[in-house]
């Protein structure tokens, strides 16, 4: 299998080579590439030193089985024709093609069959927060139809990029070194604070962050659910957390929903109040599945639940969904 990484030195690039190194993902050849600024870089995959190549116009893909990419949305839409000419497949992390129709926008957990239909032979990697939260909701659907869905996001640094962590750490020293903050990745300093605000304002004055989240779950869960989102950038490194509250067509028992995540493909359910035992960003970073607590019924609605979920935002919500979505294809014999 000759695979390719587009934006190997991102966060989320890097994160491909780890991932794919600790899964034994089949690989041949594997070829890097990045902007002209990361071209010439040296990285070490299974004990073997790969180059950055610059990503060009030309032929470079001929025999690529797979292309991971994950170099934002005009370096995808650019090279989206230059990738997949020669039959590669397109696992594409960012979210140029999410919403298009002839595109499948998957997490292999809900809807992995989607991913066998492309006929552009690019697949979509939804948005951090979506995955995580649809990993979860599946598990309540498959008891009740779920009707609606609030959710408040807690999102760690990482979701902009390598940089913007570098940036939260900074802050922190800068500040207690009695200097002004650094602010370039960031609307405001996010060190000792928390900013209403991911990603930019669309006209019914909902983030695209959250828009994402009501259009991207409909598509993935192949749901007409409603999603009303409101997501947050908290000084956190890396794992991102989510409060979400769920409306099903009939009432499901907290038992009842306990049950189901403990079985859920990709779902852990860490739930033991009594002993202080619930997922928590710090602990969950590195991991690969979805994790659930507090579980419990809704005070404000009959047929409510509520829960919450904590997932790494570079692993399940990156890197770890594309390699799977890849895993996946694999086993069904469908690359
Ligand atoms: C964040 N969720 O945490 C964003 C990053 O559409 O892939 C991912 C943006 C995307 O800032």
């Amino acid at each position: 299998m000759k695979v390719a990484i587009v934006g190997a030195s991102g966060a989320v690039g890097q994160e491909f080579l780890r991932v794919l190194a600790e899964r034994n993902f089949p690989i041949d050849e594997l070829l890097l590439f990045g902007s002209s600024r990361s071209a010439g870089t040296e990285y070490t995959f299974r004990g073997k030193k790969i180059t950055v190549k610059e990503l060009k116009h030309n032929d470079d893909f001929k025999g690529v089985d797979i292309a991971f990419t994950s170099a934002g949305a005009g370096t995808s839409k650019e090279f989206a024709t230059t990738i997949t000419k020669h039959g590669a497949v397109m696992i594409d992390n960012s979210s140029a093609f999410r919403m298009d129709e002839d595109i499948p926008l998957v997490v292999p957990e809900v809807n992995g069959e989607d991913a066998k239909r492309r006929p552009r032979g690019i697949i979509a990697n939804p948005n951090c927060t979506t995955i995580q939260m649809v990993v979860a909701l599946q598990a309540i659907e498959n008891l009740s139809h779920i009707k609606s869905v609030h959710v408040a996001t807690y999102q760690a640094a990482s979701g902009a990029g390598a940089a913007a962590m570098d940036e939260l750490k900074k802050q922190y020293v800068e500040l207690n070194n009695g200097e002004k903050p650094t602010i370039a990745k960031f609307a405001y300093q996010l060190a000792y604070n928390v900013i209403p605000q991911v990603d930019v304002f669309t006209d019914n004055f909902y983030t695209k962050e959250e828009m994402k989240m009501f259009n991207e779950t409909r598509k993935i869960m192949h749901s007409d659910v409603k999603v009303s989102a409101m997501c947050v950038r908290v000084p956190v490194m890396r794992a991102h957390s989510e409060s979400i509250w769920v409306e099903t067509e009939r009432p499901v028992s907290v038992e009842e929903a306990k049950k189901a995540f403990a079985e859920a493909p990709g779902v852990i359910l860490m739930d033991d109040p009594e002993n202080k035992v619930y997922p928590m960003p710090l602990d969950i970073a590195g991991k690969d599945p979805v994790y659930v607590g507090r579980v419990r019924a809704d005070l404000s609605n009959e047929n409510g639940l509520t829960f919450w979920t904590v997932s790494d935002q570079i692993k399940k919500g990156a890197a770890l969904n594309a390699v799977q979505i890849a895993e996946y294809l694999i086993k069904e014999n469908a690359l």
